[in-house]
C-alpha cells in the first residue's frame, strides 16, 4: 500500500484544494492530510480561518479522496510523520516549491510539488465577498 500525506489549513474548502488532494490520491492508494490546528494557523501562519479545526476536519474527513486527518501543529514535524505514518511520498502545491527538499534527506519519502490551481484561493474569496457586500450596500444606500 502505497502512502501519500500532505499539509495545509484547507480553510473555506475550494475547488483548488480538491484538484490538490484528487491528484495526490491517485499517486498512491491511502491518503494522510496534517491539518494545521487552529493555534499554529494564528501563531505561526498568520492566518485567522474562517471554520475552527474541527469543521476542518470534519470537510476534510467527508472528501472521498482522504482517508485520515491528523493536527498538523507546527511546522517542524513533517519527518516525524512520514517515519510515524510510513509516508511514501510527501505531496504539496508548487507554491511550497523546494520549501520541503530537506525532507528527502530526512525521511525515505519522496517529494512531490503539484501545480497549484490557478485563480482560486481562500484569500481570493474572501477579498470577492467582501467587495461584492460593499457593492450590495452602496447599491442599497444609492437607491
Ligand atoms: N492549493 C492548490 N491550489 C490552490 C490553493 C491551494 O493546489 N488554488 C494547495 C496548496 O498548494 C497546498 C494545499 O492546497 O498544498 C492546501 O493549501 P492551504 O490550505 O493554503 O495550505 P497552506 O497554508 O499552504 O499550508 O506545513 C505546510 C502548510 O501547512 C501548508
Amino acid at each position: 500500500m502505497k502512502r501519500i500525506i500532505t499539509y495545509g489549513t484547507f480553510d473555506m474548502l475550494h475547488y483548488g484544494h480538491i484538484n490538490l488532494l484528487k491528484r495526490a490520491k491517485k499517486m498512491g492508494d491511502y491518503l494522510i492530510v496534517a491539518l494545521s490546528t487552529d493555534e499554529f494557523n494564528w501563531n505561526h501562519k498568520n492566518k485567522k480561518t474562517y471554520f475552527s479545526y474541527e469543521k476542518r476536519k470534519e470537510l476534510l474527513e467527508s472528501i472521498r479522496y482522504v482517508d485520515l486527518v491528523i493536527p498538523e501543529n507546527g511546522w517542524g514535524q513533517k519527518s516525524q510523520d512520514i517515519n510515524m505514518y510510513k509516508a511514501d511520498t510527501f505531496v504539496m502545491g508548487d507554491d511550497w516549491k523546494g520549501q520541503f527538499d530537506y525532507l528527502c534527506d530526512e525521511t525515505e519519502a519522496d517529494v512531490v510539488y503539484l501545480d497549484r490551481t490557478p485563480e482560486i484561493s481562500t484569500t481570493q474569496i474572501k477579498k470577492d465577498l467582501n467587495a461584492s457586500s460593499l457593492v450590495t450596500t452602496h447599491e442599497s444606500v444609492i437607491k
